[in-house]
């Protein structure tokens, strides 16, 4: 019997803007309400990110993560994953203030710098609902996402062994696989070890099928035993990747961060309505979907209890 597929669902992120969707969570109650309804559709896990109530820019503020973990626990019990890769141009320690303030269960961790262009975002909308939203991603053109070594082994001592956090290894490109297998090496983290593959991000492997096979051949090398996979891809290839993904024996993650679309050129109206489509593909492929508590379970995490919101 094969496992069941743990589904992740990222809420909001901090890439999309408002203008690019009506439906896009901004406030701590949209969050909050996002999540429960995504966690009720069949999302085990729960990526969260935060924004300014006000004009919806990605906001690092703790106080906002106070306020909206809190309700999402109230709601459901999905595991409470906390981004430290946070907003594109926030300093480091921007990054890990809200994680560092909620100890959650699960936290994300980007394991390698690269290039992340969201500019040509910018050239699909002529009016804006906020002046910051057009800089925002074109400010993209000319920045590195910034995730060395230093900056990764920082989190991990933080965050890992501070807290008992167990980590999303957003791993964008081949190399980055090799990235978590150095700090493996290291003896900093404890296996199971979670490694989300992310697709068709400008700067990161492109959405190539044989990208996903080659990526898993080669984690499969490194991890054996030791680690549970999932898969992301942007945009359109999010519910075609999924389906390799699941077919292939992987988890994988939906969500308005990746994705504002059900098919193609369909916005989504809800997070949930993208975790139904794929639990729906998932069942109907003959496989069944994780609880919060099995995650929790193959993940190792150490508990809903054991967090600080
Ligand atoms: N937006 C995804 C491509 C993070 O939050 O740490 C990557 C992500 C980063 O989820
Ligand atoms: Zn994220």
């Amino acid at each position: 019997m094969a496992n069941k597929v743990i589904i992740t669902c990222a809420v909001t992120g901090g890439i999309h803007t408002p203008t690019m969707s009506p439906h896009l969570p901004v406030t701590p109650q949209e969050i909050a309400g996002a999540a429960i309804e995504a966690a009720d559709a069949g999302a085990a896990i729960i990526h969260l990110h935060a924004r300014d109530p006000e004009t919806g820019r990605p906001d690092p503020r703790p106080e906002l993560f106070l306020e909206l973990m809190p309700e999402i626990a109230r709601g459901c019990d999905a595991v409470l994953n906390v981004s430290t890769g946070g907003g594109l141009g926030m300093t480091r320690e921007e990054r890990l203030r809200a994680a560092a303030a909620t100890s959650p269960e699960m936290a994300s961790l980007n394991v390698g710098s690269m290039n992340f262009g969201i500019f040509p975002m910018a050239g699909k909308q002529s009016h804006w609902k906020h002046e910051w939203e057009p800089a925002f991603l074109e400010m993209t053109r000319d920045f590195v996402f910034k995730n060395t070594f230093a900056d990764i082994e920082h989190v991990v001592k933080e965050l890992g062994q501070g807290h008992g956090t167990k980590f999303e290894f957003e791993c964008y490109d081949l190399g980055h696989l090799y990235n978590v297998a150095w700090l493996i090496d290291q003896g900093w983290v404890e296996p199971p070890f979670f490694v989300q593959m992310v697709f068709g991000i400008l700067g990161g492997v492109g959405a190539d099928p044989d990208n996903l096979m080659h990526m898993h051949t080669i984690a499969d090398r490194l991890f054996g035993d030791s680690y549970e996979w999932s898969v992301l891809a942007a945009g359109r290839h999010q519910m075609p990747f999924a389906t390799q993904a699941v077919m292939l024996g992987g988890n994988v993650r939906v969500g308005m961060e990746d994705s504002l679309f059900i098919g193609p050129g369909e916005p989504t109206t809800s997070n949930a309505a993208q975790v139904e489509k794929i639990r729906g593909i998932v069942e109907s492929l003959g496989y069944r979907v994780a609880t919060p508590d099995e995650a929790r379970q193959r993940l190792a995490l150490k508990g809903a209890d054991r967090v600080a919101y």
